[in-house]
């Protein structure tokens, strides 16, 4: 066993005790109402399932195991020469719950490489689907036909004790996750650059060698690529993506199948998808007023017609959130360091100084600032990725992160299979009591 799974080990045995304490002594102890509202509402707010890896603050943004992202940007290691931190390093401290050292980062690096090859079968697979299709579901559709590779399904099939299952789930997780950057980059190669593939470098770190299969090479690249898929990692358990996970791998579905569940949630574009839309909005603006920098009251005109053609301005608004997100922050402070005259960039900004404003003014939009979708794509186009239905796939590379680190987590912890009490509304009004009934 790596050094990495034991130590992963011992911190889940220590937290199994502690719950076990919790449960046995304030199991029965009330932790919050449920509103008829929030039954309706998409369950905001209401407190359903423990993800370890991180919490989020309405106001504060995310914090992972205790830590900023102003914070891990400081704290993680670092490629040589870079200032972005190693999402090697992220991932280490969802699991262990421990900022790492250069040594375990090297290790997860080394690691990954060493699993990094995907079988041919992966890449029949997605030759099979007609080369149009979205790049979300051609990763997808590969990440299930990897799923020939699970070691948890075939020892679960051979008859494994419930002990030994998270022991799996970490070998799949980690074997999953080493494999994403060339099945991502092959879909990127294959859709947009007429199948001219690129061999991976193993010399490389995670990032930078997917940022090298993708076909860039610039090392402000492969420190936006770093600091990309730190940020996009994990966003506590309720979000669809990793809620998704959560719930598919708790019916004990194997890590492949359960990452595809929360993949065909990120596909949405009330939530990962956003970043595709956000870049189709800026450019139908552009298109509309005849320019690359739209003035500040054109945007504002803009937002308003959205608005009122009563579809959603793509990167504002948040289900938790009630603040800009730290994670457009991080992306702005990267883009005033490398690319502050870009158009697309510059256009970002001035959304984010007139769009709040008109939002709020509606009375009905909870959050009004910007979310990481907001400003993503302002950075991909930057270096020439300018294919912006492949920057869901990128989200997704990074969101392995945090929910397969969480899936080993609800192994190691033994979490149950969940399943909520779903009502009728007929039930609701019988608990309302107020006799209401459903017109004709
Ligand atoms: N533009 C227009 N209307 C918006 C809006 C936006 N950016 N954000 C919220 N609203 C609307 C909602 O559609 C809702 O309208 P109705 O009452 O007519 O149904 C109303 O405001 C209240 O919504 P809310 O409580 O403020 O927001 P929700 O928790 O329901 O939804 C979210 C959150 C993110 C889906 C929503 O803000 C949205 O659609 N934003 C645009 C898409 C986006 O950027 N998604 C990415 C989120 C981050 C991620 O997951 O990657």
């Amino acid at each position: 066993m790596g050094y990495i799974k034991d130590r992963f080990k011992a911190q889940a045995d220590t937290q199994i005790q502690v719950i076990k304490g919790i449960i046995d002594e304030h199991g029965n102890k009330e932790l919050d109402k449920v509103t008829i509202g929030q039954v309706y509402m998409g369950m905001r707010g209401i407190p359903g399932l423990v993800t370890e890896t991180s919490l989020l603050d309405a106001n504060e943004g995310i914090r992972f195991r205790g830590f900023s992202i102003p914070e891990l940007r400081e704290k993680l290691p670092k490629a040589e020469g870079g200032s972005e931190p190693l999402p090697e390093g992220l991932f280490y401290l969802m699991l262990v719950g421990e900022i790492p050292t250069h040594e375990d980062v090297e290790h997860i690096s080394a690691t990954w490489a060493r699993r990094s090859h995907v079988p041919n079968h992966v890449f029949d697979t997605i030759e099979a689907l007609p080369p149009h299709t979205h790049p979300m579901t051609q990763f997808c559709v590969a990440i299930l036909s990897l799923q020939t590779e699970s070691k948890f399904a075939k020892a679960y099939k051979e008859g494994i004790s419930k002990k030994e299952h998270w022991s799996y789930t970490y070998e799949d997780a980690m074997t999953l996750i080493a494999r994403l950057p060339r099945i991502a980059a092959y879909i990127y190669r294959r859709r947009y650059k007429n199948g001219d593939h690129i061999q991976p470098d193993g010399m490389l770190d995670w990032s930078a060698n997917f940022a090298h299969m993708m076909g860039y090479d610039k090392d402000s690249f492969k420190e936006l690529m770093r600091l990309y898929l730190t940020i996009h990692a994990d966003h506590e358990g309720g979000n669809v993506s990793a809620h998704a996970v959560h719930l598919v791998g708790s019916a004990l579905s194997d890590p492949y199948l359960a990452f595809t569940a929360g993949m065909t949630g990120l596909a949405g574009p009330l939530h990962g998808l956003a970043n595709q839309e956000v870049i189709r909005w800026i450019e139908e603006l552009q298109k509309e007023i005849g320019s690359e920098c739209p003035t500040k009251e054109q945007i504002a005109e803009y937002i308003k017609k959205t608005l009122a053609e009563g579809k959603v301005v793509p990167g504002y608004g948040h289900a938790v959130l009630r603040q800009t997100d730290p994670r457009f922050v991080a992306q702005m402070e990267f883009a005033k360091k490398h690319c502050p005259e870009d158009p697309v960039v510059q256009t970002v900004w001035n959304v984010y100084e007139v769009a709040p404003a008109i939002l709020d003014a509606t009375g009905k939009i909870k959050n009004p600032w910007p979310n990481v979708d907001a400003h993503s794509g302002a950075l991909l186009k930057h270096y020439g990725l300018v294919e912006e239905e492949f920057y869901t796939v990128l989200f997704g590379v990074s969101r392995a992160l945090g929910v397969l680190a969480s899936l080993c987590w609800d192994r190691a912890l033994g979490f149950p299979i969940e399943r909520p009490k779903s009502v009728t509304t007929e039930w609701v009004q019988q608990f309302i009591g107020s006799g209401v009934t459903v017109a004709g």
